[in-house]
């Protein structure tokens, strides 16, 4: 197991110097946040993110994310353009870098989902909330009340269109989108030797009618089987398909790192509330309502030897700076998990 750390790249506030700082922390996950979704990644812009993660003693061995041009989820316009950029991506980090994973998703028009970003918590620590009352008031069109941290992904009028473009689209049309991605990638990918990783929808259910398929143990069974490879992966995400109680994360990811599909690991914990909202909490199993012994457990005794990442974390001691992804929380998660990590993998 390699334990990671996501960093935005030179813009970051949180330094290169103080993630290496972390004990047993073996490198960054990072991505090319200046280029538009749907173009190819230079070759010199991706040696600039391993020559900054390497030159801070960290390694850069995984992508979060290469996002796709939302074409490429409707199956229509430019899809194959993109598609073709997408591997040219995928060549260039072969040449550029040490890149073995490549994080991304399938989540129509917006990725993760969250009513308020900055919730304050009973300990004075904020978090990122999603409550359902606090959602069914949100209209993304009239943006009356807008998704927080997407007011300036898309414009009104884009975001009406895709809107549009939707209407005809699915669950099974989402699928037969992502099989003919899968179909063109895959090989290519096997043919660098890095292997993709999907990640889970987050949450894992439809939001504004908009189709959802990476949701659940029978829809990844299914994605597993789109390309039979060991290219074909999985980001597992705790938080993200362990907000819904039905998904049973503990055996879930034990289940897929026996059949070694799990490269990437997103390790979070979710606080469930009453009526199916949830609250991002501290990463200690107390706080939420993951097992995250049993997590670590299902990895370590599945032979996991991926890469891990503590996920979102609180803001507290007054840091500021992007919602979940503060050096304080993610550090003490990384090493909560660490601590785990070593607890499991004694022999009794
Ligand atoms: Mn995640």
């Amino acid at each position: 197991m390699k334990m990671t750390f996501r960093w935005y790249g030179d813009s970051d506030p949180v330094a290169l110097a103080n993630i290496r700082q972390i004990p047993n922390m073996s490198g960054v996950v990072s991505s090319l946040y200046h280029i538009p979704p749907g173009e190819v990644w230079p070759v010199a812009d991706i040696a600039h993110v391993k020559d900054a993660a390497n030159g801070a003693g960290l390694e850069f061995e995984v992508v979060e994310s290469i996002p796709l041009h939302e074409d490429i989820r409707t199956g229509s316009g430019d899809r194959d353009r993109y598609i073709e950029n997408y591997i040219q991506s995928i060549r260039n980090l072969k040449q550029a870098s040490d890149v073995k994973v490549i994080c991304y998703n399938f989540m129509p028009v917006f990725d993760w989902t969250r009513t308020r970003l900055d919730h304050p918590l009973p300990d004075g620590s904020n978090a990122l909330v999603y409550y359902k009352s606090q959602l069914e008031k949100m209209d993304p069109l009239t943006g009356e009340l807008a998704l927080p941290g997407w007011d300036a992904a898309h414009s009104k009028a884009e975001l009406t269109q895709l809107f549009d473009t939707y209407k005809n689209i699915d669950n099974e049309a989402l699928w037969r989108n992502l099989e003919y991605f899968l179909k063109a990638i895959v090989p290519v990918a096997a043919e660098c030797d890095i292997k993709m990783a999907i990640h889970p929808d987050d949450p894992p259910w439809p939001i504004f009618g908009l189709p959802r398929i990476i949701t659940c143990e029978e829809n990844l069974d299914r994605f597993l089987k789109v390309v039979d490879s060991p290219y074909n992966g999985l980001t597992f995400c705790t938080g993200s398909l362990g907000c819904a109680k039905s998904n049973d994360v503990v055996k879930m990811i034990g289940k897929y790192a026996a059949m070694g599909r799990v490269h990437f690991v997103h390790a979070r914990n979710v606080l469930i509330l009453e009526d199916g909202s949830f609250e991002e909490s501290a990463h200690y199993s107390k706080c939420g309502s993951l097992d995250m012994v049993g997590i670590l457990r299902a990895l370590k005794q599945n032979g996991f030897d991926g890469y891990i990442r503590p996920d979102h974390g609180r803001m507290i001691w007054g840091e500021t700076g992007k919602p979940g992804y503060g050096l304080y929380d993610r550090a003490l998660g990384a090493m909560y998990l660490t601590g785990l990590w070593e607890a499991v993998s004694k022999n009794k």
